[in-house]
């Protein structure tokens, strides 16, 4: 096995997982290396790459050690039957972020299935969880450390809003220290309904 099995649940919001070495620095690599031939960012202007239907054989492979690692997870922390359908993901988005770059607060559209994961490559953010039904300040933030994996199911799917605030200086905080923002690559993968 060359990933992580290691499942935390993100305790203040039901649906949310985090594994937070999920990928090895080796597997990082040949993962970054595999998305930056495919020629999609050779324009500075283009930071998103979207695919549906068949995906790229990497993301296939990514695809199947996610099953994988859900299958194995501690059932006590993540349900094993959360991720069993086929395909699992038949739609691939690739961002790409330069620092002060980020991503609005959105739930994703509804045209996806439940169960979204999202692997995070390069710098380290903060993802900010907000619920889409406000009434006090209850946000919840989540590090997303480089070959880190996010599943969000339920509520952490359909009733909180993610986004990722890199605009300015400061924002980015974790445990007191500021992230020193660098490029940052994450996978998405969703099932169209
Ligand atoms: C999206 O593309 O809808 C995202 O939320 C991406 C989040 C990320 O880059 O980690």
């Amino acid at each position: 096995i060359r990933y992580s099995t290691v499942w935390e649940r993100v305790e203040e919001i039901n649906g949310l997982w985090l594994c937070r070495n999920f990928l090895s620095i080796a597997h990082q690599s040949d993962l970054l290396s595999a998305i930056l031939n495919e020629g999609w960012f050779v324009e500075e202007s283009i930071n998103q790459a979207m695919r549906f239907g068949d995906l790229p054989s990497w993301a296939t492979k990514l695809s199947d050690i996610i099953r994988e690692t859900v299958e194995y997870a501690d059932v006590s922390v993540l349900p094993a039957d959360l991720l069993w359908r086929e395909p699992l993901f038949d739609q691939l988005i690739v961002n790409l972020y330069q620092p002060g770059e980020g991503i609005c607060a959105h739930v994703d559209l509804l045209r996806f299935e439940d169960g979204i994961a999202i692997v995070s490559l390069e710098s380290p953010c903060v993802m900010r969880f907000s619920p889409t039904e406000k009434e006090e300040d209850e946000d919840v933030d989540v590090l997303l450390s480089p070959g880190s994996l996010i599943l969000m199911s339920g509520e952490a799917r359909y009733q909180w809003k993610h986004e990722i605030n890199r605009k300015q200086k400061g924002f980015q905080v974790w445990e007191g220290e500021e992230i020193d923002q660098k490029r940052r690559i994450s996978i998405t993968l969703r099932k169209l309904c």
